[in-house]
């Protein structure tokens, strides 16, 4: 397979500056009519032109209107005899695909007879041949030709023309848009779909219409997203003056993407997980997900379609900063201090449980990586969120002014065009010339090239007589693939901190003589840096990353009285739930590390690994008057499994899930209750609304539930009280909430009530989803939960081909279980393998993710780690391998 080096990118040859398509959509054969003008680009020597191509069958080529002589290269469509000079010139090339057989979800594909496109990053060389390469921006006009009755519905990017009958039963639509476009940005839908419709004006009195476009029978569950985009546009309106520049803009949905939505230009492509909702199919995550994933793909109508990139290692040019972008809106929308704060949380979480991961495995890479065989396989949490921390850092060391400055100026600089992460960087700190940003630019960029979570290691010095507290930060990074740890330079990392005293009062911080306030954010910029704070007259805690201000680990020897002030006192939200993380991070590993000889008393007995100290901190939180639910739930969440083994350098699957459902159990019981005062506080909210406050009440109501049905084990009142609920819930989260309270608790009511929720629901794809993944994450009393899922492989409603499905299932039991996936006989591995090796058959994209599992097999303590090695060997074995899965397995075998 062929490697693509960043460095190696060169502009393109030729320009291609409008493209008419003319399909005859057919799901056995469709013919695609491509004409395009060509002309040669002054400013590269002359080539031949390289179209790109895959699984087309070619038919004719002519160039102005005659047949020309050509050559078929490794898919790729070579021209020799090009006219000379620079006018542009007529290419026309004829090709059929088909469409039914693309189970890639590449290109152009049916769905539930309807035709659908995938074009990002690599899609639209399955359509026609092109230079399929973000750079080549071209003014596309499109006809769409399909039978009525099977199709009665066309679509495409733009603004509909023309439209009408054709012989045969046929019709017609053209589509022009009226924006320049790389081919990535693309689509075309023809179906039987209805629409949400949307009429709206904007603040200048300009119309726009806006369609949710879905399949009959799923209208009534539109209002959400519809609702959703138009808060976008308002959004981006407001917060950085960026308005809807077109007449029309479309969301379709479909049940199978390999996603979670595109954001083609005016025609957004959305997997059905993130548009439909209503209170009976959704639960309170559904709805927020579907509000950051319309506003995220509405937000690349400016970030990422009117400034695009310039090639695929500047992904994070656009996902970066939009994700950013997402967040924000989120954050925004959800109003309170409190609700932002939740936001945030959640957001961290991902990124230290999953992009951490990522960063210390074997797929490591830059958040601007330098090469890659498959850049499907670079649509990563490094890319989008770890590339969302860097766009933060900038917004945090420019001031929120700041970035709307930078925005605006690189809108100025860079408006129709593809340019790279530099240029965004570079407009940032030019709009901001006095800012820490400009200060230290070169060194700030790192971010962008170099991989690896550094490391913040911080240590503090009291000194009573001269009442000064000195705070030295020193910066580390680990080697990542290609990059030793000795030629990494300091990364530029805003720490922002406070002071509290012993009675958990924020200290004003003065530094050189000057007041800077009660929050400070200090730029680390050197290998190590110190910092003497004057007027300290007592011993200080330092709440230090608040809100996580830099996308680094802690290194801080924290004492356990420091914790319990922070948790209690610390006026940034974030590291209150940060201390109460820590605190039970610090007691699971130290169990875990513990050997029979060497274990405490409390490490031999399990029951009581918490400290009473933390039972009683954890206690006051949840039985706090003013704390908000949703915050009372996360603080009461022990750290994942996987977050836990992120910390360990030798990793037993098994022994991390034994104490940390040692920790939950004693939690349940110690706090018996407050569960119950809590979720008789919080069960009933009332007619539902998908808001922060009331989900917040229903998320800490379910955990309580999940509690209580932990602790009652054996006497079946909590269960049955549950059992009843999955029963008469009138919204999904409590539904979905009390059917995992008992399936979490091994309850004998479980069966039933998994039974009852099938019949109830079963008609609801995205239902039957949350059915197979409550399953596949199920507990694992003596090894049932893989025999539970090769029976679930073969219910009449499990799909492989489905990517929800095949998530829902065989994703979850791999990801998501590790209790239940780890297992000493192998199986888990062995089923993994069989499953990346079936989907590969199917859809490449999807058996590289799933092979993803394994990833961290070399941490993996024996016997695991040799079985995990064996199992990644056999599928690396296989002779034809996709490029996506080879890559990664190649990557994870060293
Ligand atoms: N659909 C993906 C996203 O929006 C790729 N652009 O992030
Ligand atoms: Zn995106």
């Amino acid at each position: 397979p062929t490697v693509v080096q960043r460095l190696d990118y060169t502009a393109p040859a030729f320009w291609i500056e409008t493209v008419e398509l003319a399909f005859d959509l057919d799901p056995a054969k469709t013919r695609v009519l491509n004409k395009m003008q060509v002309r040669r680009n002054p400013e590269v020597p002359a080539q031949p032109l390289r179209l790109d191509g895959e699984d087309l069958n070619l038919a004719r080529v002519l160039v102005n209107g005659s047949g020309t002589s050509f050559k078929l290269d490794g898919g790729q469509l070579v021209l020799e005899n090009l006219p000379e000079g620079p006018e542009p010139f007529a290419l026309e090339i004829f090709t059929t695909c088909a469409p039914l057989k693309n189970t890639q979800l590449s290109g152009l594909y049916v769905s539930q007879e309807t035709f659908f496109t995938q074009c990002e990053a690599q899609g639209f060389r399955r359509i026609t041949y092109f230079l399929d390469r973000p750079d080549v921006m071209a003014s596309y006009s499109v006809l769409l030709r399909a039978d009525k009755a099977h199709y009665p519905v066309l679509l495409s990017n733009g603004n509909l023309v023309e439209s009408g009958d054709l012989d045969d039963g046929r019709h017609f639509a053209r589509w022009h848009d009226p924006h320049k476009k790389p081919s990535y940005l693309f689509a075309l839908v023809a179906g039987k779909l209805v629409a949400r419709e949307q009429k709206i004006t904007s603040r200048t009195g300009k119309e726009h219409l806006l369609q949710v476009w879905v399949r009959p029978g799923d209208l009534e569950k539109t209002e959400h997203a519809m609702r959703s985009l138009m808060h976008a546009i308002a959004w981006d309106e407001a917060r950085f003056g960026l308005p809807l520049d077109l007449e029309r803009f479309m969301i379709v949905a479909t049940s199978d993407f390999n996603m979670g939505a595109m954001e083609n230009k005016g025609l957004n492509i959305f997997n059905t997980k993130y548009v439909l909702a209503n209170q009976a199919t959704a639960t309170d995550a559904d709805f927020a997900n579907i509000e950051s994933v319309v506003g995220h793909e509405y937000f690349h109508n400016w970030t990422g379609n009117r400034i695009t990139c310039r090639d695929w290692f500047q992904l994070s040019l656009k996902e970066g900063l939009t994700v950013f972008r997402d967040q924000e809106f989120s954050m925004d929308m959800a109003g309170s201090a409190s609700a932002r704060a939740v936001k945030r949380i959640e957001d961290v979480r991902v990124l230290r449980t999953v992009q951490f991961a990522e960063d210390a495995g074997p797929m490591a890479h830059p958040v601007r990586p330098d090469s890659y065989v498959e850049i499907n396989n670079f649509y990563t949490v490094t890319i989008y969120e770890k590339g969302a921390e860097v766009v933060r850092m900038q917004h945090n060391l420019v001031g929120k002014d700041g970035f709307a400055q930078g925005m605006k100026l690189y809108f100025e600089r860079f408006d129709g065009q593809a340019v790279t992460c530099d240029d965004f960087v570079q407009a940032m700190a030019d709009a901001n010339p006095a800012s820490p940003l400009a200060q230290h630019l070169d060194a700030f960029k790192r971010w962008y090239s170099q991989a690896g979570t550094p490391t913040v290691h911080a240590s503090g010095v009291f000194d009573a007589q001269a009442q000064t507290y000195t705070l030295t930060l020193r910066q580390s990074c680990p080697a990542t693939p290609g990059q030793s740890a000795s030629a990494k330079q300091p990364f530029v990392i805003p720490v922002t901190l406070g002071l509290l005293d012993g009675q958990g009062k924020a200290l004003p911080l003065q530094l050189q003589g000057l007041n800077v306030g009660t929050e400070h954010t200090l730029v680390l910029h050197q290998e190590e840096q110190a910092w003497t704070f004057t007027g300290i007259t007592s011993q200080p805690t330092p709440s230090l990353l608040r809100s996580l201000s830099a996308p680094v680990l802690l290194d801080y020897p924290f004492t356990e009285a420091e914790l319990l002030t922070l948790l209690a006192h610390d006026s940034d939200a974030f590291n209150r739930w940060e201390a109460a993380q820590r605190l039970s991070l610090r007691i699971a590993t130290n169990a875990i590390a513990a050997t029979a000889e060497t274990a405490t008393e409390k490490e031999q007995n399990p029951a009581n690994l918490l400290p009473q100290s933390v039972v009683d901190a954890l206690r006051l939180v949840l039985e706090h008057p003013q704390l908000d639910a949703a915050f009372k739930e996360l603080v009461l969440t022990l750290p994942s499994e996987s977050y836990i083994a992120e910390q360990l350098d030798s990793v037993d699957p098994q022994r991390i899930h034994s104490v940390r459902e040692a920790m939950r159990r004693q939690l349940a019981l110690a706090l018996q209750p407050q569960w119950q005062a809590a979720y008789e506080a919080h069960a009933h909210t009332g007619a539902y609304q998908p808001e922060p406050i009331a989900a917040g009440r229903r998320a800490l109501a379910g955990l309580a539930l999940n509690m209580l049905c932990l602790a009652a084990q054996g006497d079946g009142v909590w269960a049955g009280k549950a059992y009843q609920r999955v029963k008469d819930a009138g919204n999904m989260t409590d539904k979905a909430n009390a059917l995992q309270a008992l399936v979490q608790s091994a309850s004998p009511l479980a069966s039933n009530a998994l039974d009852y929720f099938y019949r109830q629901l079963r008609h609801e794809p995205l239902v039957l989803d949350k059915w197979f993944a409550l399953q596949a994450a199920a507990p694992d009393v003596q090894g049932s939960v893989l025999p539970a899922v090769k029976a679930l492989l073969k219910h009449p409603d499990f799909v492989l081909k489905n990517p929800n499905r095949a998530r829902s299932l065989v994703f979850t039991y791999c990801n998501a279980n590790p209790g239940g996936f780890h297992r000493l006989d192998a199986a888990g591995y062995i089923f993994w393998a069989d499953h990346v090796l079936a989907l590969d058959a199917i859809n490449p994209q999807m058996a590289a993710r799933l092979a993803r599992a394994l990833d961290r097999w070399q941490k993996l303590a024996p016997p695991y780690r040799e079985a995990a090695r064996e199992a990644i060997a056999r599928v690396a074995a296989k002779a034809d391998l996709s490029n996506d899965v080879r890559e990664v397995v190649a990557r994870a075998l060293g």
